[in-house]
């Protein structure tokens, strides 16, 4: 489809692509849309939209429609159930959480969701989600049974098995606002493992250099919310990132 289309281009073009996260209840969409709008002037590729808790209805639906306007960036949906979906988005991270214990992030969501996915006209990217230590919110929520961090071979064989199935992307999170990001071993054996599926990994990542050092391990896409959000100066937050990691 059109927006894994751009994300591959920009990784080939840039070596790396950004995604700034926005959370529709961190904020108003007006805020919303100027942050958005900020990050994009500081280099990022979309926007991804979604949050554990509080991400659904009227204040999703404002939220995107306020990002596409300000920003002019694709917005790709990043649910925690089926009511993070919406009818505005262009895309939706269509995404199991391959090592909760829940069947309901396994694959019921999924199944409630398919048809409306469907129906609103999203462009659904096949995603494999691995939640590592310490994981945070959505770890707790999704009931996953944390990857430790000392163990990068666990992380490469879910994300292994998630490409088997045929998701063209892996999703390595540590949770929104970890005090580490995923360690850059555990990324460098998941990249050794996937080959040409693209690996997006988020959580904790608050500065440039440990950005660069994720994408040196073999990160292809960075993903940055609690950063963006907490920031005096947006565009140049998101700035020292993507200057950071692309064209390495
Ligand atoms: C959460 O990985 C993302 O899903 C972003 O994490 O808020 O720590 O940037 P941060």
């Amino acid at each position: 489809g059109p927006v894994e289309g751009m994300l591959a281009t920009a990784v080939e073009t840039a070596g790396a692509a950004h995604l700034t996260l926005i959370d529709p209840d961190s904020q108003g969409p007006e805020a919303a849309g100027r942050m958005a709008k900020a990050a994009a002037k500081g280099g990022t590729d979309a926007i991804m939209v979604g949050g554990s808790v509080g991400a659904a209805g009227r204040a999703l639906e404002d939220t995107v429609r306020s990002i596409r306007a300000e920003s002019g960036l694709p917005v790709i949906l990043f649910p925690s159930g089926v009511s993070g979906l919406c009818s505005n988005a262009d895309a939706v991270f269509f995404m199991s959480l391959l090592n909760s214990r829940s069947a309901s992030y396994l694959i019921e969501n999924q199944a409630l969701g398919a048809p409306l996915v469907y129906k609103y006209g999203l462009e659904p990217i096949p995603m494999a989600y691995i939640i590592v230590e310490p994981g945070g919110t959505v770890g707790w929520v999704g009931d996953a049974k944390l990857i430790p961090r000392d163990k990068p071979e666990l992380a490469a064989a879910y994300a292994l098995a998630g490409k088997y199935f045929g998701m063209r992307m892996v999703y390595l999170e540590a949770g929104s606002g970890a005090g580490d990001p995923v360690p850059p071993k555990m990324v460098a054996a998941t990249k050794r493992a996937i080959g040409d599926a693209l690996l997006i990994v988020g959580g904790g990542i608050r500065s440039g250099d440990a950005a660069r050092r994720l994408v040196e391990a073999g990160a292809e896409i960075i993903v940055t919310g609690t950063g963006v959000e907490r920031s005096e100066d947006v565009e140049a937050f998101v700035r020292e990132i993507t200057s950071a990691m692309k064209g390495l």
